[in-house]
């Protein structure tokens, strides 16, 4: 274990990370944006656009000023490597999917808490990669580094095209809800969940590690959850929903 790496905040980000994962499944509320979030009226609330790219800056920002900070320390090639998936997906997701997006307007608390999570999730992976983690050069050739970067390939594909799929469905200013179809949306209600879920356990395989492990099983129970909730709102609203379609696992859930 390198001497820079403080053993205490990855443990505690990590068991955080997991705790709150389990309670919001043990719970199962629907997060209140988006579908779930009830009447806008009475909370105050931001275009999806801005609260978007607010809460999820962090999650780029942190590890970039992390390294800026603290350049070269303890931080091999293949962490380097590692630690730019991440960012390209926060880089995505802040840059490019905030810009498109077509949501309803988002409650301020929300975002907030957002933005906090963000914060200290791009903290964690960014501290682990960059002060603890150690990969030798052979790294690159493991059977876990290849196929957890190509889930994560993977995985951000569907999750970008899924998101694509959402957004076409409506025109820009419209607010409506329509049926999902094309792509594995023709079998799961949570295709951009399912994206994404894949795309974080493929980013713990490669990197091997505890705070990516920790955010692969918060992000199951997360997306896991809003897909099922996702769900039952198809099959109320529309009385044409696909029989076939299933929550967020192809003909299993
Ligand atoms: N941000 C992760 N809980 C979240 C922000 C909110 O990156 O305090 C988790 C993330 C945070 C959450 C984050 C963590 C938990 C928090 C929560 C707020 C409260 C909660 C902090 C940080 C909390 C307690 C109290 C327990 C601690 O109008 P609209 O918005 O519905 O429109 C949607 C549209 N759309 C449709 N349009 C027409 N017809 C249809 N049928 C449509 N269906 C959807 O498509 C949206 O514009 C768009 C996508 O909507 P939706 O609902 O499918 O996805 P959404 O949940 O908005 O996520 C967007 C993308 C998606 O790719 C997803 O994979 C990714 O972000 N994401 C989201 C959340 C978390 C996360 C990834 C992760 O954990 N990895």
């Amino acid at each position: 274990m390198p001497v820079h790496c403080q053993q205490n905040p990855v443990l505690a980000g990590s068991a955080a990370l997991a705790i709150l994962g389990a309670l919001l499944l043990y719970f199962g509320e629907p997060s209140g944006y988006g579908k779930h979030a009830g009447s806008l009226t009475t909370v105050t609330h931001l275009s999806a656009r801005t609260a978007w790219f607010l809460q999820e800056l962090p999650s780029f920002a942190v590890p970039v000023v992390m390294l800026l900070w603290q350049p070269g320390a303890l931080f091999g090639p293949p962490a380097t490597v590692l630690l730019g998936l991440f960012c390209a997906h926060y880089f995505h997701r802040t840059f490019v999917y905030s810009f498109f997006t077509r949501g309803r307007p988002f409650p301020i608390v929300l975002l907030f808490k957002g933005f906090v999570f963000c914060m200290g999730n791009g903290f964690l992976q960014g501290y682990y990669l960059i002060y603890c983690a150690e990969y030798p050069v052979e790294w690159y050739t493991d059977i876990r580094f290849i196929l957890g970067v190509l889930l994560f390939i993977l995985g951000m594909g569907i999750n970008i095209h899924s998101d694509y799929i959402l957004r076409r469905l409506r025109k820009p200013g419209e607010v409506i809800y329509k049926i999902p179809e094309g792509g594995l949306f023709t079998y799961v209600s949570g295709a951009n969940f399912l994206g994404e879920i894949i795309e974080w356990i493929g980013y713990a395989l490669a990197t091997w590690s505890l705070p990516a492990l920790a955010f692969a099983f918060f992000s199951f129970c997360f997306l896991g959850l809003r897909a099922f909730h996702h769900h039952r709102f198809y099959l109320k609203i529309f009385e044409d929903y696909p029989k076939i379609r299933k929550v967020l696992i192809p003909f299993i859930f």
